[in-house]
């Protein structure tokens, strides 16, 4: 049985592998943190290194979900604090999780490539020259993760996680926020208006194959990993006129303008239109599940739920 701590549990991703992992190993030994001093969250700043030391301790943790970041979009206004969290934090989770035999997960991101990188079937083992702060830290996390392997034994690992659509906890600030917004304005208002242009090719993967892949790799028989730090993962690739297209087949009534955000258009050009995750598959069994029209019926369905509950 693993005792598994979360930090920055809070988010659009811990919130779900929160809920998912308890069912799997049960309440008591999954334990969220978060920065938020509450009682749903262990208070964890993860640039402070004995606040993780003392959950680890006090908690027997033996595996660490390491999500704490500063998104993209953020990223580019807040350059230092995304460094602080993303790296500082990072090694501060490495140093206790070294002296303490911890696993570690941190989750990369497509934005650890750059322009310089081929953006299409973008290979496991590619250039990695990012033009964002974001990516300055997912390949700074990515080669501390492999460091700490290598140099001291720990046991890292993580996936390059694209785009991630979901309809519990809304994202924190990424380039790919417009593909979860567009479901919430088409069921409150029936049109949106895009900041990302037509054209603009990513990868994005729905949040119940995102679990999966952040379990299934920490899971993994290590004898079969050639590679840790981090995988390519994807589900689907497109650009916002085939999302369009898709939420129009359910709502044939939904309208799309563009209102293009400078900023996020330039970071979303130098990510990948599409990624080759090969190796996921054949090192730890990787397989998405949902498809851009199964994932466009779900969320449309749940976020509709919660319209009619009064909840968003
Ligand atoms: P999020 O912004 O929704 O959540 C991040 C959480 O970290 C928040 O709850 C925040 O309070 C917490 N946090 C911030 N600073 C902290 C600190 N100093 N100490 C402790 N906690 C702190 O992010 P997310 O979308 O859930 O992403 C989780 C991880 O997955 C990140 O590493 C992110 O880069 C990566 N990722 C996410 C996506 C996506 O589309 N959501 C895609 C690729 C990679
Ligand atoms: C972002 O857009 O910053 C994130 C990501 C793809 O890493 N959603």
């Amino acid at each position: 049985m693993k005792n598994i701590l979360i930090i920055g549990a809070g988010g659009q991703i811990g919130s779900e592998l929160t809920t998912e992992l308890r069912k799997r190993y049960g309440n008591d030994n999954v334990i969220a943190a978060d920065l938020a001093n509450s009682d749903k969250f262990v208070h964890i700043d993860v640039t402070k290194y004995e606040d993780i030391k003392a959950a680890v301790k006090k908690y027997k943790i033996d595996t660490i979900y390491n999500l704490a970041a500063i998104l993209s979009a953020v990223a580019e206004m807040k350059p230092q604090l995304a460094w602080n969290v993303g790296v500082s934090g990072l090694v501060n989770v490495l140093e206790v999780a070294r002296e303490y035999h911890c696993s570690v997960f941190t989750p990369s991101s497509i934005g650890a490539f750059g322009k310089s990188t081929p953006p299409d079937n973008t290979p496991q083992d590619t250039i990695q020259r990012p033009s964002t702060m974001y990516g300055v830290t997912k390949v700074t996390g990515e080669l501390l993760s492999d460091y700490y392997h290598t140099r001291f034994g720990v046991d890292t690992r993580s996936v390059r996680f694209p785009g991630i659509i979901s309809n519990v906890t809304l994202p924190g600030g990424g380039t790919t926020d417009y593909a979860v917004e567009i479901y919430y304005e088409a069921i409150k208002n029936k049109k949106f208006t895009c900041p990302i242009a037509k054209g603009t090719f990513l990868d994005m993967m729905y949040m119940p194959d995102a679990l999966n892949a952040a379990i299934a790799v920490m899971e993994a028989d290590s004898a079969s990993l050639k590679h840790r730090n981090s995988f390519n993962v994807t589900s689907m690739s497109f650009d916002p006129e085939i999302l369009a297209n898709a939420i129009k087949k359910e709502i044939p009534e939904f309208v799309m303008n563009y209102d293009v955000e400078p900023i996020k258009q330039a970071i979303a050009e130098s990510w990948p239109n599409k990624m080759d995750d090969s190796c996921a598959r054949e090192e730890w069994d990787w397989k998405p599940t949902f498809n851009l029209e199964s994932m466009t019926k779900d969320m449309l369905k749940v976020i509709a739920e919660k319209n009619e509950k009064g909840l968003i």
